[in-house]
């Protein structure tokens, strides 16, 4: 006799996990976004501390995302007989409850798949990824939810390790739970072995199956978007001038910016995608150009990038991140003039920053 493996203490065991990946991925998602896209009333409370805080909690959250994708499929091959029971619906709770776990894979599949895709650059659909991804969060986070509490005789009664009512069948004729639940966990190990080290670097030389491996780019460092893609290749020392708006607005030549004290820091360029990359950055302080310019200190600050066009032209910084000493707009990058793909002449580097905010080719700061 085969032991069935599609029965609710499997659906159990491998929900747990399931579900935990999906309630990291949802917070640290969550936190992200708001870092990213603060409403007006958190944007000055948004701490610049601790330095690492977005790289894990961004790394937290694609390696969570990655690790629910062989949860996800172990789940769903655990219950798909259900899919085919006869009759299809028997009552109008059972139509509800069927529609909310349609929902609920569905959006799950939306959420991982489309997040895979994201670290890739891929975006084979023709909406736009943030806002959908976050709203779908809310949904899958709903029908989690339902589903829990749905399901919780069923789960509550198959939490322990020796639920009444549960058969030990023997082994003998098939795969027992242990050894599907081993491979599980072995396809969780191994994605995540394979693709963690793009953002914890230690692990970096597992790296083999992320898109992105943080010693490759120009001076040891990835680059997302490069001069050429942005258009920016033809700055010229000569004629670049930094303007800072304020009390007492003034333009400054980049020999004039070079001149200013340097300050040199080491902050990771943490990138939304996944992948993240410490690095020893020198350059004025952020809070020393705003201070001359007249601006009080704490103050929020725009800056404005060479770039044409693009989402992340303009970027606006709250005060927490501004006073912060390690707040630079840095000119060199290990010690060498930035390449323009990292931003020459002049770039953001803030800590505890999504990499996107990190404006590259910055030409203007108007505090505000
Ligand atoms: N002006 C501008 N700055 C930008 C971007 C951009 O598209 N335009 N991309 C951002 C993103 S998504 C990241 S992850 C970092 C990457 O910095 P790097 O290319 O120097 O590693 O730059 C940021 N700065
Ligand atoms: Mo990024």
């Amino acid at each position: 006799m085969k032991l069935n493996l599609h029965d609710a203490r499997t659906a159990t065991s491998i929900g747990r996990w399931l579900g935990a990946a999906i309630v990291v991925c949802f917070v640290t998602g969550v936190i992200s976004h708001y870092v990213q896209l603060p409403p007006d009333w958190l944007a000055g409370a948004l701490p610049s501390r601790p330095s690492w805080g977005y790289r894990f909690t961004q790394g937290l959250h694609v390696a969570s995302g990655i690790a629910a994708i062989p949860l996800l499929l172990a789940k769903l091959w655990t219950v798909y007989p259900r899919l085919f029971i006869w009759p299809p619906l028997r009552s109008v709770r059972h139509a509800l409850e069927r529609a909310s776990v349609a929902v609920l894979v569905g959006a799950a599949i939306f959420q991982l798949f489309s997040g895979l895709l994201n670290t890739a650059q891929w975006y084979p659909w023709p909406f736009s990824f943030v806002p959908v991804h976050f709203a779908v969060a809310w949904l899958l986070l709903g029908a989690l939810v339902l589903h829990l509490a749905v399901k919780y005789p069923e789960i509550k009664a198959h939490w322990g390790k020796r639920s009444p009512g549960t058969l030990e069948l023997p082994v003998a004729e098939g795969p027992d739970r242990r050894s599907l639940l081993t491979g599980v966990a072995a396809a969780v190990g191994a994605v995540t072995l394979t693709t963690v080290g793009q953002s914890f670097t230690p692990l970096k030389r597992f790296d083999l199956l992320a898109p992105r491996h943080p010693d490759h780019g120009e001076q040891g460092l990835p680059v997302n978007r490069t001069a050429a893609a942005a258009r920016v290749t033809d700055v010229s020392a000569a004629d670049w001038r930094l303007t800072v708006l304020g009390k007492y607005s003034y333009e400054l030549t980049l020999d004039e910016l070079a001149a200013m004290p340097q300050h040199t820091v080491t902050l990771p360029i943490a990138c939304v995608e996944g992948w993240s990359k410490s690095a020893d950055w020198t350059g004025v302080r952020v809070r020393d150009l705003l201070e001359r310019a007249g601006a009080r200190p704490g103050s929020a600050v725009r800056v404005v990038s060479l770039e044409r066009r693009g989402s992340y032209r303009v970027m606006e910084m709250g005060g927490g991140y501004t006073d912060d000493p390690l707040t630079l707009l840095a000119l060199r990058l290990g010690g060498r003039t930035l390449s323009p793909d990292h931003g020459y002449p002049a770039r953001i580097i803030a800590p505890n920053r999504p990499g996107v905010l990190q404006t590259k080719w910055v030409t203007r700061m108007e505090a505000m």
